[in-house]
């Protein structure tokens, strides 16, 4: 436990004047950067880095130097509001605290008792660190449907890893490992879950050798040792030419196969049915580099992979998961100082028993949504939105008649967009807490004004797997604003749950931090907590698989009717799997690229960070440009058969001509109209939901390879 100490901070409180500092941590992303909060006359001045964070070192990104900027927002909804008249009709009442909260319960308990629970479904987006007390309101509630980003993010790393080698394995930053292959992420834009950009950047400083898989030159792919530039939604097969290198030459870790891998014959077989030549054909990359790529990473140790959601968002998803933990395994950096570790987190409450899971009824869980046909989802409590969607619109196989979304704007970020209006327009009661009146929540009933990091108390970092826990510290309270955490708490005990809960949050803090034998006042005063760090567990109670090894070939897998093996499947849009298609539509579109000032569909509002970049862009290779008329900074249509979407073209050569980029979850908040431009820029207009294209274990849809045409826009 790190001692509570401020760096340098009483010259700069004398030479501004301010009259104090928070010492809290961030999170306008999935968070983790401690902050210093400066603040005069009770109002947030500046936002620093705190030099003293083991996770930051100081740093900040735009987004979080820009907080102030979100939470004191003049169109910040500060109190609860009702709607009035039609849906997306933008009238508005303001009612109090206990007004929502008693409608809501009223009717939750109405609709469980008519419909039952599982007609109840509660949402969340990607991250915010509320997770934990929405399953806890959802477990005890007893609907099993929570509806969140997991299908395809960052869900599939956790179900996969728990499946394959009992967690997720985390590069090992702090010790400094020799190689890094940064595969489908971008982290120093990304800051994703539990990693940051900086210790990756340090290490490239101290000479790590880097490789890079990515479509797109990136900053990273320009420094790299080796980029390769493969075709979107082939990694499974680039992954395979790689291995079969690896094995052919013998550059494997033997001691680790022969006693820490299950399934290693039938590995080998299926290796070897893809030679580095077939590997380049099917993924564009040439045969050279795949050789030397898996050369330099399997004999340049300690090496760690470092792993995006770029993977996650393909039908081979969960496969693309697995195949990389095999090659971290095989070459013998699973769980070992500088390479890919498996940490622990402190002795905590964790999200997995704050959430109450184990108090849901096992005939609840049962008839969780798609759980028949997603079952690697829905053994990790994940569901495919689709399912969400056709509950609405057709019942079956139940009727969906109240949604609860807290901190999540769907409408924007979840594929095949009309069909997610459609079913928002159709369910018969909606609530959102939000920090704005989205176009997802002017579609709702009653809407929460939540808090932001700033005004809020919690334990930060959690659900990480990087094993740091770190206080959050509120410094303001602005309006009505509430934590979305206390908002449960409060609803909580309306709906018969009070036994579970606590007169107020901090109780609930304090159950977090019980098996530490601390409480929140205690934690308050620390810098941070870190589970133990030690290495290779496995050699003393094997991996935590069904087989006590690294499961390569995936008994769980097997025993719920997939291929145990990973497996390459051609992405369901493409040249090769569908010709015709490809004919009118002869892009491949990723979709989705990280902006620094943007998280998903947030921050438009904010000044600052709406000036760093003021359009949705797509990005187009010249040559492919001057094919279809169009010029820099054009406005241009991108049409998929599911429908369109505009943004501005921005010529770049970094990546092959057949393919284009664009970002998503665009919408126009200076728009004042209810729907707020939300079907303009909105990539997630021209993206695929259909079951049989998603992942068929995770369910997971492919936002980044689907096939589009592209033309200027008429003027
Ligand atoms: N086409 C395409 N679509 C994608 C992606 C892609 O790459 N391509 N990426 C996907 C990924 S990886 C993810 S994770 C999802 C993310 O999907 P979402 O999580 O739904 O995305 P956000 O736009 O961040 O929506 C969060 C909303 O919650 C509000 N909010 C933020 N913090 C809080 C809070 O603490 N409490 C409350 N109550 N509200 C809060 C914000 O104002 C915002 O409106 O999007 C996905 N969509
Ligand atoms: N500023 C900011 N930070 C964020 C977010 C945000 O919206 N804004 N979102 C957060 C969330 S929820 C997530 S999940 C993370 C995601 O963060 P990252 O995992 O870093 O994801 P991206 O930047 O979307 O994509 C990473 C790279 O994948 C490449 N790529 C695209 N298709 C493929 C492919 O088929 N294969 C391979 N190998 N690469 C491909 C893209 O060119 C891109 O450079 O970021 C988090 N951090
Ligand atoms: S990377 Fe994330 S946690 Fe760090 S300052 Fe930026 S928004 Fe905050
Ligand atoms: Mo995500």
């Amino acid at each position: 436990m790190a001692e509570f100490k401020y760096s340098n901070i009483e010259k700069e409180m004398q030479a501004y004047g301010f009259d104090k500092v928070i010492k809290s941590h961030c999170r306008m992303c999935h968070g983790g950067c401690g902050t210093l909060i400066y603040i005069k006359n009770g109002v947030v001045k500046k936002i620093a880095g705190d030099p003293d964070c083991p996770i930051n070192h100081g740093t900040l990104c735009s987004k979080g130097i820009a907080s102030a900027q979100l939470a004191y927002h003049p169109d910040r909804l500060t109190y609860p509001v009702r709607r009035v008249g039609a849906k997306a009709g933008g009238k508005w009442e303001r009612i109090s605290w206990d007004e929502a909260l008693d409608a809501i319960a009223e009717r939750i308990l109405n609709t469980k008792d008519k419909f039952g629970a599982e007609s109840i479904v509660m949402g969340y987006g990607t991250g915010r660190e509320n997770e934990a007390a929405i399953y806890r309101f959802a477990n005890l509630l007893g609907t099993p449907n929570v509806l969140t980003a997991g299908h395809f993010c960052y869900g599939p790393r956790i179900a996969t890893s728990i499946i394959t080698c009992g967690t997720n394995p985390v590069v090992d930053y702090e010790n400094d490992p020799k190689c890094i292959m940064l595969w489908g992420n971008n982290l120093v834009i990304s800051n994703p879950d539990e990693y940051k950009g900086e210790p990756f950047s340090a290490s490239l400083s101290k000479g790590a050798k880097l490789i890079v898989i990515d479509p797109r030159l990136t900053r990273a792919a320009a420094r790299a040792d080796i980029w390769l530039q493969l075709r979107p939604g082939t990694d499974t097969a680039l992954a395979y030419g790689m291995l079969n290198v690896i094995v052919n030459e013998e550059l494997y870790d033997k001691e680790f196969v022969a006693n820490y891998v299950h399934g290693w014959e039938p590995f080998v077989r299926r290796i070897n049915e893809y030679s580095p030549e077939k590997a380049a054909r099917i993924t564009w990359v040439p045969k050279n580099k795949i050789i030397d790529a898996a050369r330099l990473y399997a004999t340049t140790k300690p090496a760690g992979i470092q792993w995006g959601v770029a993977i996650e968002q393909q039908i081979n998803c969960a496969d693309n998961d697995r195949i990389l933990m095999a090659m971290m395994g095989i070459t013998g950096n699973l769980d070992v100082p500088g390479g890919q570790m498996l940490f622990r987190p402190p002795k905590i409450n964790n999200v997995g028993t704050f959430g109450a899971h184990k108090m849901l009824a096992k005939e609840q869980a049962a008839i969780r949504l798609g759980g028949d046909r997603f079952r690697l989802a829905a053994n990790f409590g994940i569901i495919n939105p689709k399912c969400v969607w056709d509950a609405i619109i057709k019942e079956k196989p139940y009727a969906v008649k109240m949604l609860f979304l807290i901190s999540t704007n769907p409408m924007l970020t979840r594929a095949n967009a009309k069909k997610v209006r459609e079913a928002l327009e159709q369910i018969e009661f909606m609530v959102v807490s939000d920090f704005f009146l989205t176009p997802t929540a002017e579609l709702a009933d009653i809407v929460l004004p939540a808090a932001t990091w700033l005004e809020m108390d919690y334990v930060g970092d959690f659900w990480k797997r990087h094993g740091y826990l770190l206080p959050r510290r509120k410094a303001i309270e602005i309006a009505e604003c509430r934590s979305d955490h206390e908002m449960l708490n409060d609803l909580a005990h309306r709906v018969g749950q009070e036994e579970y809960w606590w007169d107020t949050f901090e109780g609930g803090l304090d159950y977090i931090l019980e098996p530490m034998g601390i409480t929140w006042q205690d934690f308050k005063k620390m810098d941070y907590i870190r589970g133990d760090v030690r290495y290779q567990k496995y050699k003393e109670k094997g991996f935590a698989t069904p087989t006590g090894k690294l499961e390569i070939y995936s008994t769980l897998l097997e025993k719920w009717g997939y291929d145990p093996l990973p497996q390459f499947r051609e992405p369901p849009e493409s040249p090769y799997s569908t010709p015709e298609l490809y004919n009118d539509y002869p892009y491949t579109l990723i979709t989705g690229r990280r902006l620094p000032g943007f998280f998903h569909s947030e921050n438009r509002q904010i000044p600052w960070l709406r000036e760093l970049h003021k359009d949705p862009v797509v990005e187009i290779h010249p040559q492919s440009a001057q094919k279809e008329g169009i010029h820099e900074g054009d406005w241009v249509i991108l049409e998929s058969p599911r429908g369109k979407a505009r943004q501005r073209a921005k010529f770049f050569e970094g990546m092959d001509p057949r393919v284009v980029s664009a970002e998503h979850a665009w919408w126009y908040p200076e728009k004042k109209d209810p729907d707020h431009g939300w079907d303009e820029s909105n990539i997630n207009i021209l993206t695929d939901n259909s079951f049989a294209n998603c992942d068929p274990a995770m369910g997971s849809t492919h936002v980044r390879t689907l096939l589009c045409k592209i033309y200027p826009a008429k003027k």
